[in-house]
């Protein structure tokens, strides 16, 4: 019997992309973020709080990957900044190519801080390598903190959980603290922010941590 094997190599082809834009994004001290949610979690919401938050302390760029519309890039380009748009007919996370393709675009001597909105999904975009230097996953509190366990592997990558929706708290009765505990059993490492983007509470304390973040990373 004999049995020919194929091996697909995504991962390690995709790995050395990364790697490239990392050392791209290094060269122009210009410190990128991986921001990873389910469907509605908040994604663009924290963006635009985040921008809101650290413009023009810090100078801002952005790459939204699209399902299939416009709506969160042009959202997102009612600031005053460099919007990317990937439109990904369909693919369910974004890659390093992409992300490469999209760094072409930017003048990134200019900015501090790229801001990278992932594909609406957590599961996908989990073990893809974009090149970015911080990762971070958000959840809403509608979602609870069972809900958690299914997301280890965004979670266990990420250096950051931001627990969005707060407002809703009293309507949804869910237990932030239970939402935090669980997440960092799967990852204790992992830096958490509760925050609402309708209220902006705690939106300073994550833009202030991820402000120290960029001008540690640039200024080393
Ligand atoms: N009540 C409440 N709604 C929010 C909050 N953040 C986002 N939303 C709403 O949730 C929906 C999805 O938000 P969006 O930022 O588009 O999520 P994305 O799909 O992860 O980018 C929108 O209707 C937002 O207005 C929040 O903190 N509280
Ligand atoms: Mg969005």
């Amino acid at each position: 019997m004999t049995i020919v094997t194929i091996e697909r190599h995504v991962k390690k082809i995709n790995d050395r992309v990364a790697a490239g834009n990392r050392a791209r994004l290094n060269e122009a001290r210009l410190f990128a973020v991986n921001v990873l949610s389910a469907p509605g979690a908040g994604k663009t919401s924290l963006l635009e709080r985040t921008i809101e938050h650290l413009q023009p302390r810090l100078r801002i760029g952005v790459i939204a990957g699209d399902a299939q519309t416009d709506f969160d890039a042009r959202r997102l380009a009612r600031y005053d900044l460099p919007v990317v748009r990937i439109l990904m007919h369909g693919g369910c996370h974004l890659d390093a190519k992409l992300v490469e393709r999209a760094l072409d675009e930017i003048d990134l001597d200019a900015l501090d801080l790229l801001l990278i909105e992932n594909v609406d999904n957590l599961m996908c975009p989990a073990g893809v390598d974009l090149g970015e230097q911080l990762r971070v996953v958000v959840v809403s509190t509608d979602g609870g903190a069972e809900r958690l366990l299914q997301y280890q592997p965004a979670l266990g990558s990420a250096a950051a959980l931001v627990i969005n929706k707060t407002d809703l708290v009293p309507f949804s009765h869910i237990d932030v603290k239970a939402m935090q505990d669980q997440a960092q059993q799967v990852n204790p490492g992992l830096a958490v922010f509760a925050t609402s983007c309708t209220t902006n509470a705690g939106v300073p304390e994550w833009g202030d941590w991820l402000a120290r973040h960029v001008s540690r990373d640039t200024t080393a």
